[in-house]
């Protein structure tokens, strides 16, 4: 892929006071990851960039890549954004329901997810086939034969490893060049500790209330977590299920603040939890959803009665689903 495009975006933002780099709402180790990479390079070009998201860190290991890397994030509401502020969109999309639109201008999106981003934004590098926005962003460092410090390739490192279950899924040939040349940059004590560092003492009661209120039909498996469970938990909640042999899809919610969180993951090709997120949400007008084949979220704008919570998620999946 040829990156001149992304030489015109810089050029054509010579003179900006300063630039917005935005991870997705809620953001997870790629997204910040990247951030920072962008950060880091678009400062080396001579640009002042803000690292910024919407939402909140409720993870762990997120917490702690930010905090032992020292990666300066600045939440939007201190940095006075206005109109004229250019905005770049990293490991997500604007338009998208995850990604909020901030005062500025979208000038560019980064992203390794199955978005279309609007003809406004000048600058659009999206693929899909890539297992993590660090990805593109190592190729990014590479145009510019620019090394990759210590700090940034651990962070790339780590985003790689958590958006492909440690290269389990969606991996491409690309993923695999910037995992060698990421390995020789990174401190790999630093990036394995933030990686198997993924659970708080007092989260392991959920694993109990997830397998106390668990439905299993077929190959999938349906459960409710109690209210206030971390969004992100959900997914290595997720992952541990999936990792049961009987099982290839799981199906988990939470409320949280207000709102019904659901993560999807999938290891069978019949079932793309993507698109299935999308019909049962999106489509129903019920809430909105959207991310991988193989793994997926959403939120549900309904409420309900927290006690039919699991029978309501089931009702509303099942039908779309292929179990065997
Ligand atoms: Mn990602």
């Amino acid at each position: 892929m040829s990156l001149e495009k992304f030489d015109r975006l810089l050029a054509s933002l010579t003179g900006c006071s300063r630039i917005i780099v935005q991870a997705h709402d809620f953001p997870d180790h790629d997204a910040i990851g990247s951030a920072f990479a962008l950060a880091y390079l678009l400062k080396k070009q001579g640009f002042a960039p803000f690292i910024t998201y919407q939402g909140f860190i409720d993870r762990v290991s997120l917490r702690n890549l930010i905090d032992w890397l020292d990666i300066p994030i600045t939440k939007s509401h201190l940095l006075g954004l206005k109109p004229s502020d250019k905005i770049i969109v990293v490991d997500g999309c604007i338009g998208e329901k995850n990604v909020t639109d901030l005062p500025g201008i979208e000038v560019g999106v980064i992203d390794h997810h199955q978005v279309k981003a609007p003809s406004f934004v000048a600058y659009q590098d999206i693929r899909p086939h890539y297992g993590s926005t660090a990805t593109i962003m190592v190729e990014y460092f590479n145009h510019f034969d620019l090394p990759i410090p210590k700090r940034v390739a651990a962070a790339l490192l780590v985003g790689l490893s958590f958006d492909t279950a440690n290269f389990t899924r969606a991996v491409s040939p690309a993923d695999i060049k910037a995992l060698l040349q990421l390995q020789l940059s990174a401190d790999m004590d630093m990036v394995n500790r933030i990686c198997r560092n993924q659970i708080e003492y007092q989260e392991l009661k959920l694993f109990d209330s997830m397998l106390s209120n668990m439905r299993k039909e077929k190959n999938c498996a349906f459960a409710s977590l109690p209210e206030g469970c971390p969004k992100n938990m959900l997914g290595v909640l997720g992952d541990f299920l999936l990792s049961v042999d009987e099982l290839d899809i799981v199906i988990l919610s939470a409320r949280n603040r207000e709102k019904t969180f659901i993560s999807l993951r999938s290891e069978c090709k019949q079932n793309n939890v993507a698109d299935i997120v999308r019909r049962v949400l999106n489509n129903s007008g019920v809430g909105f959803g959207g991310g991988h084949p193989h793994m997926a979220g959403g939120v549900i704008n309904e409420t309900f009665q927290l006690a039919s919570e699991s029978s309501y998620i089931y009702e509303l999946f099942r039908s779309e689903l292929a179990l065997s």
